[in-house]
């Protein structure tokens, strides 16, 4: 390691001093301008990384669904996962290492991982669509090359193509090719084969009308439509040209507003989707004959998903377990419809891709989804071997759905929850079942339910348990969290402290909107009144 460079390129990247940021839930994310230092010191983590784990590793500039002026960045383990949990906190420490500090703390990372210095590294890096990404991703560059690393800039991407990437060139090319033509050939190709055997349940041409959030997913749906034109035309809206990036419009704020984005011309029962700004989430939605506008969020999706894998996996009659992976967040209804009605189990986990992802490979097929349209399915080495046998040696309806299955597993992306590959699935899926958005939308009604963010002095103070279910400091806010939900019929409500904003986040659902609203707002007063509130009270009708 030439230290001595290391620091004198630091110069270039001063941290100012004082600054501390930490690797939250997705990376470091703050306003683009505090970022310049963080960028070059991940560069060179990266290296480290690479040279430990003797593989590629990625590194993804984004602030995902954060308003355009923020940016953020993240690293991308080996198999396309998110950092190692020891890891991020080596990441917050060389972050928040004062200039002078940051030989000591690269060289105590190096040596506390056991790093070979003399191993080759290679980085690749990806940007998303925000001014200021093409400027960062050089500072990253500059911390690799400053520790002898090589790199592949890819330039723009979706934050879940830079994860494919990684993941196909530590797989030896066996998971795909690490291009972006290899991406879309890939999905494409498995899209199309699926969506043929639609074509003898009357399949009709299908459209589907796509909110880019004006940020990355239009380019490349743009640059990707015509490899699976044949089975899906796509509109597509806020696509950059114009508007601002994730400013009223993207997967978040529809999912969050309860409302369609602006930009999007919606006619009744026209199906429609959203992305976020860096194409990991998507969700669905449509208005119905009376302008009514419905939402069709994670927990939706991973029914429909969910329930699909499992009539084939019957089919094939081997055996194989399946289970769902929520959150919190997940809609008390669609919990219970997996359960009592799919008879899926059901499994809840702390907040975050990473969390969810790692639960998810303990299945034969792991399905998980966050209710914000994050999610993805996996499907485990072994499964995939033995329906790719079936695949080829029969010809019955065995042979059939071991087809089908095998191109399901080629179109999800497997390395992280991907818009664009979610969106091929559940068209795949919409025309095979030959079911239209209503009547996906019908499998179960969500509970109302509303969310709300409460500012405290230090957001610390609230700590959780049980899948941040429950909470367990500051002592006596469960009690009274607990007494409230006692109000209402149907009632769930938890808080949680926000890995990616300094809020406390509440949730609450009950059997209408109405006792939904009133009891997020008890509960946002009780967490203002015993976990140390600042600035306003929240006041009835207040929507954080
Ligand atoms: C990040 C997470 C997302 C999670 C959200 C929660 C990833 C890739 N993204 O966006 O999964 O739902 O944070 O945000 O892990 P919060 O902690 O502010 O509620
Ligand atoms: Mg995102």
């Amino acid at each position: 390691m030439d230290l001595g460079a290391v620091t004198k390129h630091s110069t270039s990247h001063a941290k100012p001093s004082g600054l501390v940021l930490q690797y939250g839930t997705a990376g470091f994310r703050a306003n683009a301008e505090h970022l310049d230092h963080i960028m070059y010191r991940m560069g060179l983590l990266a290296v480290l990384r690479s040279k430990q784990t003797k593989s590629t590793i990625g590194v993804m500039v984004t602030a995902s669904h954060n308003p355009e002026e923020d940016n953020g960045v993240k690293l991308i383990d080996p198999l396309g996962e998110m950092l190692a949990p020891s890891w991020e906190e080596h990441a917050t420490r060389l972050a928040n290492a004062e200039e002078q500090d940051l030989q000591r703390v690269l060289v105590g990372i190096s040596e506390g991982e056991a790093v070979d210095l003399q191993q080759e590294a290679f980085v690749v890096i990806g940007r998303d669509t925000r001014p200021s990404s093409e400027k960062l991703s050089q500072s990253v560059i500059d911390g690799v090359t400053v520790l002898g690393g090589q790199f592949h800039d890819y330039g723009l991407l979706t934050t879940p193509q830079l994860h494919y990437m990684v993941y196909c060139r530590n797989t030896g090319g066996r998971y795909g090719k690490a291009t972006v033509d290899g991406y879309y050939q890939k999905l494409s190709k498995a899209f199309v084969e699926l969506t043929k055997q639609a074509s003898c349940s009357g399949d009709e041409h299908r459209s589907l009308k796509v909110d880019c959030a004006n940020g990355i997913g239009a380019l490349k749906l743009k640059e990707m439509q015509h490899y699976f034109s044949q089975g899906l035309s796509v509109e597509l809206f806020n696509d950059g040209t114009k508007g601002k990036l994730n400013h009223l419009c993207g997967a978040d704020f529809v999912k969050s507003h309860q409302k369609p984005p602006e930009g999007m011309e919606m006619k009744s029962n026209e199906r429609c989707c959203s992305f976020d700004g860096d194409a990991d989430r998507i969700v669905y939605y449509y208005r119905d004959a009376d302008g009514q506008f419905h939402l069709i969020d994670g927990d939706k999706i991973a029914t429909l998903i969910s329930s699909f894998l499992k009539d084939l996996l019957s089919e094939i009659g081997e055996d194989l377990n399946i289970g769902v992976v929520q959150t919190a967040y997940a809609n008390g209804s669609s919990t219970r419809y997996l359960e009592e009605v799919m008879k899926v189990p059901v499994y809840c986990t702390k907040t975050g891709v990473k969390h969810l992802h790692h639960k998810a490979q303990e299945f034969d097929v792991g399905v998980y989804f966050e209710a914000n349209g994050h999610g993805t399915a996996l499907f485990s080495k072994a499964v995939e071997v033995k329906i790719k046998q079936l695949a080829k040696e029969l010809e019955d309806n065995k042979g059939k759905a071991a087809k089908m299955l095998e191109n399901i597993i080629d179109l999800f992306n497997q390395a992280a929850g991907d818009a664009i590959s979610d969106m091929l699935v559940i068209e795949a899926i919409l025309a095979v079942k030959g079911l239209t958005a209503q009547q996906w939308d019908a499998l179960y009604r969500d509970l109302p339910n509303r969310q709300l963010k409460v500012k405290v002095a230090d957001r610390r103070v609230i700590s959780t348990t049980d899948a941040e279910r429950r909470v367990v400091t500051p002592p006596g806010l469960q009690e009274v969290i607990s007494d409230l939900v006692k109000k209402y019929k149907l009632s769930r409500a938890f808080v949680r402290p926000s890995g990616t904003e300094d809020v406390i986040r509440v949730y609450a659902e009950a059997d209408s909107q109405e006792n939904a609203d009133s009891l997020a707002h008890d509960v946002s007063l009780a967490v203002f009144q015993l976990a140390g509130g600042i600035g306003e009270r929240p006041t009835p009708g207040f929507c954080g």
